[in-house]
């Protein structure tokens, strides 16, 4: 704790790295995050409370929430009402953006099992197996491709479900209790109030078109509606498309296993071609970490003078590389600009989503190629590069080149690299935590039940301008520790989290007694680092095999979840889905919701009773960190443990 609070020497960030960057940002008058944010204040409080309509043309209209203004929009839509719908709206994005990634694999899979691509493989034949036993595929005397064939077909027709059942991902990978549990509150509510509501999502595409749909001028404006509607529409993202996103990466480009790696800039190497991949999607940045090591690039970054071709992760795509190919992890979603300012980065390759615009013109200001490569994510100011999966290896290769063919250019006067790396052990997926477990999760129940370790903590998310960088991640963290409290998660909190130290064997030392001796005795760190964004995904795996296990609901378990500086839509999608699960999640900074007062005790109150996960706010880590102990002690004594 005290090493946390002695590092908040600057209000942006608790990163050293960060805060030795941004010295060099005030001086040069680099635009970045934080000036724009204050440039942006006072930031609109209708915006924040959520009470602004603009989706008819008679608005935009806003709803004062103290009463002082009008009470409802022009059409008469509420304050409750409009934050729904705009609650709805981002999960809609939120969950299509996970969901579109995971089509792309899907697709992508089919492609390999009928041989129309070859640049990919099936490199992880297991994980093929283990997925189509999971979906009843038959595998016996079978060849591998017709399975994968089958395993794709699966996950593509889970998008364009037509039908009113659930989707078959869903329904198989859903704890049983969790499953019922759903169906019997569609029943009960079609029951008390004569209307369906559903929260067993049917096809992924679908339960979004829906919000879209129903989010449409005059049509739902019932709260409860809006919000049901919400959380199943990101029950098809958590249950479906992140999940079809993980498990057909890991067969496409294998399954992460625990490994050693460094994170924070100083991951850049001042005499080597740096290529920084950022975004979210790993068919292309795995195919550059890969092509990185071909002899061809290998000789032409020494015939320009560089010692290798240093590919390093920024975000989720970093997220996935790292678990897979050990390449060294640049930073968290504030860390973009500030890889640029090093002057040390000859391309930044980005696929698609947490990409800001910004750094096309910063780049400008240096020999740096900022590359596009998706037709979903193009950025005025870049160099586009079109990705193609089909002749992967070559484009690649191009955007290679590209790197090495900057890396002359580069002001050697102007390079800084601040000198700071942390040693990160990750790749915990469920497969690697039950491998060390013996094969069974039974020795983690035992643990639980014992007291040994009181509970588990899911974090994931964002980083937020509105917090200082990493400070929630590192502090709500280390709080969850002491309390005997295992942390497990994704995204750019596990990249705070490695940044910090927090995943190297030594913050054992960090943990409680009885978390200590356990990590000890495993050769693990207390902090888990599960994956990208989508492989939450793999913490509803891990939350369902115990459920499974002990024949009860995800709700009863010792699970809670944050999102402690959590900033996209996608992070609404998560909360959302955890809840959805029976998992609590604590959010911060606060939701657009605040604004709507039904909405909010729906998703603060009733929800507890409805779902068995709910969400709460809370500003402070330590406070934040003592409710969710809270809880799970509230679920310990619930399960008489
Ligand atoms: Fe984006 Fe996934 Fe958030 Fe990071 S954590 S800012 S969503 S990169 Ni998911
Ligand atoms: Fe205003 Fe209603 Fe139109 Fe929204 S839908 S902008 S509240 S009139």
């Amino acid at each position: 704790m005290n090493e946390v609070k002695a590092l908040n020497n600057d209000h942006r960030s608790v990163d050293p790295a960060a805060v030795e960057m941004l010295r060099i940002a005030d001086r040069e008058g680099y635009s970045n995050i934080w000036e724009r944010y204050e440039k942006q204040q006072p930031q609109c409080a209708y915006g924040q409370l959520g009470t602004c309509c603009r989706i008819c043309s008679m608005g935009p209209c806003r709803i004062d929430p103290f009463g002082d203004g009008p009470t409802h929009g022009v059409c008469g839509a509420t304050a409750d009402t409009i934050v729904a719908r705009n609650l709805a709206r981002m999960a809609a994005v939120g969950s299509s953006s996970h969901s579109d990634h995971g089509r792309k694999v899907a697709q992508l899979l089919r492609a390999v099992a009928n041989g129309s691509n070859t640049d990919y493989r099936i490199t992880d034949a297991d994980k093929l197996m283990a997925v189509a036993a999971r979906l009843d595929i038959p595998t016996t005397g079978r060849q591998q491709l017709e399975i994968a064939a089958d395993v794709a077909k699966v996950a593509i027709d889970c998008f364009g479900n037509q039908d009113e059942e659930p989707l078959v991902f869903l329904e198989k990978y859903m704890p049983a209790k969790r499953f019922a549990r759903l169906k019997a509150l569609e029943e009960s509510l079609y029951q008390t109030t004569g209307a369906k509501t559903g929260f067993l999502p049917r096809g992924i595409d679908r339960e979004a078109v829906d919000i879209l749909h129903r989010t449409h001028f005059g049509c739902d404006h019932d709260p409860l509606s809006l919000v049901a509607q919400s959380v199943r529409c990101s029950l098809s993202d958590g249950w479906g498309g992140s999940l079809i996103a993980t498990e057909l990466q890991d067969i496409l480009l294998g399954t992460p296993t625990i490994k050693s790696v460094k994170a924070n800039l100083g991951v850049l190497e001042e005499e080597s071609v740096n290529v920084v991949v950022h975004g979210h999607e790993p068919i292309l940045s795995a195919k550059i970490a890969e092509m990185a090591q071909s002899a061809e690039n290998r000789q032409a970054a020494e015939a320009v003078g560089a010692k290798r071709v240093n590919v390093v992760g920024l975000c989720c795509t970093g997220n996935e590389v790292l678990l897979r190919q050990g390449v060294g992890m640049a930073g968290n979603e504030s860390h973009s600009e500030l890889a640029i300012m090093t002057g040390a980065v000859d391309a930044m390759v980005v696929d698609v989503q947490c990409i800001y615009p910004a750094i096309a013109d910063l780049a400008s200001c240096f020999h740096t190629k900022f590359i596009t490569t998706s037709e979903q994510a193009k950025i005025p100011g870049s160099l586009h590069i079109q990705f193609d999966e089909h002749h992967a290896d070559a484009i690649a290769s191009r955007i290679i080149k590209t790197a090495i063919d900057a890396f002359p250019n580069r002001n050697k006067g102007r390079v800084y690299i601040p000198k700071h790396t942390a040693t990160a052990v990750v790749g915990f997926t469920v497969e690697e935590i039950l491998k060390a477990l013996g094969g069974t999760p039974q020795p983690l129940i035992d643990l639980i039940v014992n007291g040994t370790i009181k509970g588990v903590a899911g974090i994931v998310g964002c980083n937020n301008v509105k917090v200082q960088q990493d400070h929630f991640h590192r502090v709500l963290t280390t709080e969850l520790l002491k309390r005997d409290i295992l942390v497990i998660g994704t995204g750019c909190w596990a990249v705070a989290a490695a940044k910090a130290g927090l995943m190297d064997l030594s913050a054992q030392e960090l943990a409680g007694p009885g978390l200590k001796a356990v990590c000890r005795q495993l050769g693990i760190p207390p902090v888990l680092h599960m994956g990208s964004c989508v492989d939450c995904s793999r913490m509803l795996n891990l939350a369902g095999a115990i459920a499974d296990h002990l024949k009860v609901d995800i709700s009863d378990l010792p699970l809670v979840g944050s999102a402690p500086e959590w900033t996209t839509e996608k992070a609404v999608a998560i909360g959302a889905y955890f809840v959805g699960s029976g998992i609590p999640v604590h959010l911060w900074p606060l939701p657009p919701i605040l604004g709507g007062p039904e909405v909010t005790r729906i998703l603060t109150q009733d929800a507890k009773e409805v779902l068995g996960g709910w969400f709460f706010v809370e500003e402070d880590p330590v406070a934040a960190a003592d409710q969710m102990e809270r809880i799970v002690m509230e679920r310990r004594s619930a399960l008489g443990i």
